[in-house]
């Protein structure tokens, strides 16, 4: 029997990879996209063709209720979010209503539709749902490598949203017996991330500086470390996830950190420039409260998921300055080109 998948934030990174991947296993894949003509969704089909698009939005109840009921999938994928760390201190309420009351009503609809209530558990096949957790609700860290059991103490508004989805997503586990796991993913990257996020600021910028289209690059914090990852290495993951026998959470990173400074230093060798010679700190980019360190101990994933990263941060840095300098290349109108926006 063919499997059938539905995504929220299909139109984001992580969407269009994991609908690649459920794809290539057999899937049906169905998107739930909002907004009556979300621009995203040429951008998604370019990449992938074959996905059914369903609307709907995270901020709406009915709207995931007749989702789900019209679906009918087998496995929800709740990736969609306000996902930008500066922008969750410029919208906090609209991020603790996106990022962390949407997984509690896409649990309600799951629950709604299966007919599931504190009287009445689940018997037999059931939808099985992954929320999109994040590395970010380790915050303020005291012990690293960070692993399952680490405590939290996020450090944005949009850190503290995902614990809520994350708790939520553990509690409606143990109430009512739902197939409900969260997926601790750290940074994951790509030629399709974002351009408002750090990796793709610094290739895109870089690529920029190289073709003589900018003289600088302004940055934030460089001293901040991160554990970067393939995206789409870390999708694989999450289908990994829902096909164990028990409900459960992982963490997914590399287990190894780097520095802003050593983001821009490998992104600015792989275009033969030096990047004291460009790079421009201003205050502009710093945060109100940051995350200084972070690095997975994926050691639960490697050995029940059998989970390994395939790309390493050298060759992800070096694929994304490439297919940055290709794109530069071929886009002559300054509109056509990723917009960088700035935080404040
Ligand atoms: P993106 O920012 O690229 O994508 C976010 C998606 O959420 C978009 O498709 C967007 O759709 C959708 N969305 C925004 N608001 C709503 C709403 N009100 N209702 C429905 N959908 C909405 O994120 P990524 O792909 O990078 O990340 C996917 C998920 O994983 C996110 O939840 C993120 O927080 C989480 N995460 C990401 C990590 C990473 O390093 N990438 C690491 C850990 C967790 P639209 O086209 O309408 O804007
Ligand atoms: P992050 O990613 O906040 O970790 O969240 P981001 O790439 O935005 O920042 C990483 C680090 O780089 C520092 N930094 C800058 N960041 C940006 N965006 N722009 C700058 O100019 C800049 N200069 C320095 C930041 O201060 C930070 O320390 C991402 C998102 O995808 C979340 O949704 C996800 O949950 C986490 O990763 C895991």
């Amino acid at each position: 029997m063919t499997r059938r998948a539905l995504i929220t934030g299909i139109t984001g990174q992580d969407g269009s990879y994991l609908a690649e991947h459920l794809l290539e296993q057999g899937y049906e894949v169905w998107g739930l996209v909002r907004g009556q003509a979300n621009p995203h969704v040429s951008r998604l089909r370019k990449h992938i063709g074959d996905v059914h698009i369903t609307t709907g939005d995270l901020l709406d109840q009915g709207s995931l209720i007749s989702a789900v009921e019209r679906v009918r999938p087998d496995e929800v994928y709740n990736l969609g979010a306000i996902s930008y760390v500066p922008m969750s201190w410029q919208q906090a309420e609209l991020t603790a209503e996106v990022t962390g009351m949407g997984v509690l009503r896409m649990l309600e609809a799951i629950r709604v539709v299966s007919g599931i209530s504190p009287s009445r558990t689940p018997t037999g096949e059931q939808i099985r749902f992954y929320q999109a957790s994040s590395s970010e609700m380790f915050g303020m860290v005291r012990e690293t490598p960070q692993n399952e059991k680490t405590p939290f103490h996020p450090r944005s508004p949009y850190g503290v949203a995902k614990t809520y989805g994350h708790y939520i997503t553990q509690n409606y586990r143990e109430s009512y017996g739902m197939f409900a796991v969260s997926g601790i993913l750290f940074n994951h990257e790509s030629p399709r991330r974002g351009a408002e996020f750090v990796t793709r600021k610094v290739t895109l910028g870089a690529a920029r500086i190289k073709l003589g289209l900018a003289a600088e690059l302004r940055m934030g914090n460089l001293e901040a470390r991160r554990d970067w990852g393939y995206a789409g290495d870390y999708t694989r993951a999450m289908r990994l996830m829902l096909a164990q026998d028990s409900p459960e959470d992982f963490v997914i990173g590399t287990g190894r950190t780097r520095s802003v400074r050593d983001l821009v230093r490998f992104a600015f060798e792989a275009v033969g420039l030096n990047w004291e010679d460009h790079v421009v700190l201003d205050a502009k980019y710093t945060r109100p409260a940051e995350v200084d360190l972070l690095c997975a101990d994926p050691k639960k994933a490697r050995e029940q998921l059998r989970w390994e990263p395939r790309v390493g941060f050298e060759e992800l840095v070096a694929m994304m300055v490439e297919s940055d300098l290709r794109l530069l290349s071929k886009s002559s109108r300054p509109e056509d080109e990723p917009f960088s926006p700035d935080h404040w």
